[in-house]
C-alpha cells in the first residue's frame, strides 16, 4: 500500500555484490533486526529481500539480493536473475565488495554485472576488520579509479562499525515521495516466511555438500492457541540419499536442526513453539518453482 503523506521522502536502494560479501549482515544491521539469514557458505539468499528503515520524514528501502557470479545450474541462474530485477526497482544501486577479494584484485567480475546500468552507484568495502587500518586506502583508492562510484564507504556489517555512514550518505539522496510501508514495518516478508527462512539457515550451516543447495522449506500447517504456536515445515530434497544424510543416523541430524530453528523462531515470534519438520524428497521442485523463471 502506497501512503500518500505530505513533505515525506524515500529512496530505494538495491544491495547487490557477490556471494558471501555480507550483503545480508549489513541488511540486518540497517535494519536494527534479524530480516535475512547469513551463513557462511555462499548462495545463502535466494530471493530479493526488503528492509526498511524509517526516520524522520524519510523512508529508506533495501533490497538485500542473492550473490551475483556467473550462473550455470536452473535455481543458481534464478537467484541471480533475481538479484538483477533489484536494479529495475532501485533509485540507487550499492556494491558491496569483501575487502580481501579486493586486496587480492578478485573484483573485476563483479563490476561487470553494474557496467551497463544508467542508476546512480555507490560502493561499499565490508569486513574491514579483517585488515589493518593502512591497508584500507588504497583499496578505496583502487575503487576509485574506476570512477563509477559516487562514494565508497568501508565498514565492518558483523561489528556494525560505520553503518551510521550509509544512512547518512542515503538520507541525502532521498527524494520528495510516498512512503511505500508503515512507520514501523520492517520487512515485506510474512513471518511465515521468515520462520521457513530460519528453519534454511540452520538447514544450511548443520547440512554439507549439495544439500543445502538442494533444499527448500515449506509451511504445511501453522496453529497458534494462547501462548502456543504449533508449526509444521516440510524440508523438500530433490534425492533419496540425500533426505538420509539430512535425518542423520537415528533422525539426529534433523531433531539439532529442529531445536535450533524452534529456538530462533521461538525468539522471533515471543511464544511458545512447537515445530515438527519432515523430510520430503521432490525430484523436480527446482524445475517446478523456478524452471519457468530462467
Ligand atoms: N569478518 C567479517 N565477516 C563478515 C562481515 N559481514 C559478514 N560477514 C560474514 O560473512 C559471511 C557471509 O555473510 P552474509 O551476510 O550471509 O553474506 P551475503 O552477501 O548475504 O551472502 P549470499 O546471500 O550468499 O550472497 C557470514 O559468515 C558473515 O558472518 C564483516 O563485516 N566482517
Ligand atoms: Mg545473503
Amino acid at each position: 500500500m502506497v501512503l500518500r503523506v505530505n513533505n515525506k521522502k524515500s529512496l530505494t536502494v538495491a544491495l547487490i555484490g557477490e556471494p558471501n560479501a555480507g550483503k545480508s549482515t549489513l541488511l540486518n544491521a540497517l535494519v536494527g533486526e534479524k530480516v535475512s539469514i547469513v551463513t557462511h557458505k555462499v548462495q545463502t539468499t535466494r530471493h530479493n529481500i526488503k528492509g526498511v528503515v524509517t526516520e524522520g520524514d524519510t523512508q529508506i528501502i533495501f533490497i538485500d539480493t542473492p550473490g551475483l557470479f556467473d550462473a550455470k545450474r536452473t535455481l543458481e541462474k534464478a537467484i541471480v536473475k533475481s538479484a538483477k530485477t533489484s536494479f529495475e526497482e532501485a533509485d540507487i544501486v550499492c556494491l558491496m565488495f569483501d575487502v580481501n577479494k579486493l586486496k587480492a584484485d578478485l573484483y573485476k567480475d563483479v563490476l561487470s554485472f553494474v557496467k551497463n546500468t544508467r542508476k546512480p552507484l555507490f560502493a561499499i568495502i565490508n569486513k574491514t576488520d579483517l585488515v589493518t587500518k593502512d591497508e584500507i586506502l588504497p583499496l578505496i583508492q583502487k575503487l576509485s579509479d574506476e570512477n563509477i562510484f559516487q562514494e565508497i564507504i568501508p565498514i565492518s556489517a558483523m561489528n556494525e562499525s560505520h553503518v551510521e555512514r550509509i544512512r547518512d550518505f542515503l538520507k541525502s539522496h532521498a527524494q520528495p515521495g510516498p512512503w511505500h510501508y508503515e512507520d514501523g514495518e520492517i520487512t515485506d516478508q510474512s513471518i511465515r516466511n521468515i520462520c521457513e527462512e530460519i528453519t534454511r539457515e540452520q538447514a544450511f550451516i548443520l547440512l554439507h555438500q549439495e544439500i543445502p543447495y538442494s533444499l527448500k522449506v515449506e509451511t504445511e500447517m501453522w496453529e497458534e492457541e494462547g501462548d502456543l504456536v504449533t508449526i509444521h515445515q516440510a524440508l523438500f530434497v530433490v534425492k533419496e540419499s540425500q533426505k538420509a544424510i539430512a535425518l542423520g543416523k537415528g533422525g539426529i541430524k534433523i531433531k539439532e536442526i529442529g531445536k535450533r530453528a524452534r529456538f530462533h523462531i521461538g525468539k522471533l515470534l515471543d511464544k511458545k513453539v512447537r515445530l515438527f519438520l519432515y523430510i520430503k524428497v521432490r525430484e523436480d521442485w527446482i524445475e517446478r518453482d523456478f524452471g519457468a523463471y530462467v
